[in-house]
């Protein structure tokens, strides 16, 4: 048996520290049960970089519908900045304090995958990025990893299921086994271009046995017009300079008249290796950097408690919303009792006493929201 939370678990709020649990224990002994609003804020993003992608919203929607609370919140994937609540539940205490452990491992792991990707594909500048990173972590969460690194803006990934479930084709190329098992570069990629569907391109790997150089010209030669692109996923100890050994792949690949092979590159990738890498690159794939992100240290604080303003120490009390600034990506949290005018409101109601109120948006409609915002951010390392 793998040692996982079921759904049924977490949706019983048995993923829980158990300070809660224990809480709720003595507030029905005592009787308590106040209406309380909680907000959920991040004051500093890991590594100090100036924005992140806000993702999980669809999964705490989904835990708490029919629960008796409201949910208000900025729209998943958007691109904000430190300190802002993005998210506030309100209702009895005893409704939701449970699930305070489970709400936030939902967005904080999820937003923290999302802000990677969004930040690797900003750095590829329009390269293609693939997730290849579900071998890093727990194969029970494979799906929640690539649906968050597909809205952070990659363009597909590898893992068979979370296509399946994303209804979004899995991509690959041709791993080192079956160069290995076929006994040689050309072999391998001759028998999958017999053997695979027409419509897979043909990627080959060509860092197997031989120089990189030699051997994207080998296997450009052996396919003729039907390689799509190379691999390279040179191991460290053989690397050296990784862009100098690709720009000597793509002249020899350009002087043999391939100039429209496509070179991919993996392994280890960060956004720096990104930044320096798009000279000759035109596609990605990253494991690592975006599967094992760092996650968002989101924190749930009460700021209201029968309807009036209380927090602890360093939190401000009271139940705020989000407004849009002057510039881009500016935000302002104001009282909502202050109302706002609507057309700067970026706070939405999800559910009221748990019913849906608001439509979720496709994954693909958050995706296309994230690239269009990080489009218009300057690039940085
Ligand atoms: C790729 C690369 C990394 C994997 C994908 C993820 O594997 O070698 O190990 O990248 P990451 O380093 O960014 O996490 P393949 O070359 O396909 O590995 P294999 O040797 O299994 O064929």
């Amino acid at each position: 048996m793998l040692r996982t939370a079921t759904e049924e678990e977490i949706r019983q709020g048995k993923v829980t520290d158990i300070y809660f649990e224990r809480t709720e224990q003595i507030l029905k002994a005592k009787k308590i049960n106040k209406s309380v609003q909680a907000e959920f804020t991040v004051n500093a993003f890991p590594d100090k970089i100036p924005w992140a992608v806000f993702s999980g919203l669809s999964d705490v929607v989904d835990l708490m519908a029919d629960k008796p609370v409201d949910i208000e919140a900025i729209p998943e994937g958007t691109v904000f900045t430190p300190g802002l609540p993005v998210m506030t539940i309100s209702g009895k205490y005893l409704d939701f304090g449970i699930y305070e452990t489970t709400i936030l491992g939902l967005i904080c792991h999820a937003s923290g995958i999302a802000t990677q990707a969004a930040r690797i594909v900003r750095a590829a500048e329009g390269r293609t990025v693939l997730s290849f990173g579900t071998r890093r972590m727990h194969p029970a969460i494979a799906p929640i990893i690539d649906r968050n690194a597909y809205i952070g803006g990659c363009n597909g990934l590898s893992t068979k299921l979370s296509g399946e479930i994303l209804q979004i084709p899995a991509s690959g190329t041709i791993p080192h086994a079956l160069v290995l098992l076929m006994g040689g570069t050309v072999e391998a990629v001759k028998a999958f271009d017999k053997i695979i569907e027409k419509k897979v391109p043909r990627i080959a790997l060509i860092d197997t046995f031989n120089d990189e150089q030699f051997e994207a010209v080998n296997v450009a030669k052996s396919l003729k017009g039907k390689l799509y692109g190379i691999r390279l996923d040179t191991p460290a100890s053989r690397r050296g300079n990784f862009l100098q050994l690709m720009r000597e792949v793509r002249w020899e690949l350009d002087i043999r008249g391939f100039k429209k092979v496509k070179i991919f590159a993996s392994g280890g990738l960060k956004v720096d290796d990104i930044v320096e890498l798009n000279e000759v690159v035109d596609a990605y794939g990253v494991g690592n950097a975006i599967s094992n992100a760092p996650v968002l240290d989101f924190s749930m604080d009460i700021v209201e408690i029968n309807g009036k303003p209380v927090a602890k120490r360093g939190k401000k009390s009271g139940h705020k919303v989000v407004l849009k600034g002057r510039q881009p990506f500016e935000y302002n949290a104001v009282l909502a009792s202050t109302k706002p005018p609507r057309t700067r409101l970026v706070t939405k109601t999800y559910l009221e006493k748990g019913k849906p109120v608001a439509k979720l948006p496709t994954d693909n409609a958050i995706r296309n929201f994230v690239l269009k915002q990080i489009s218009d951010l300057p690039l940085y390392k």
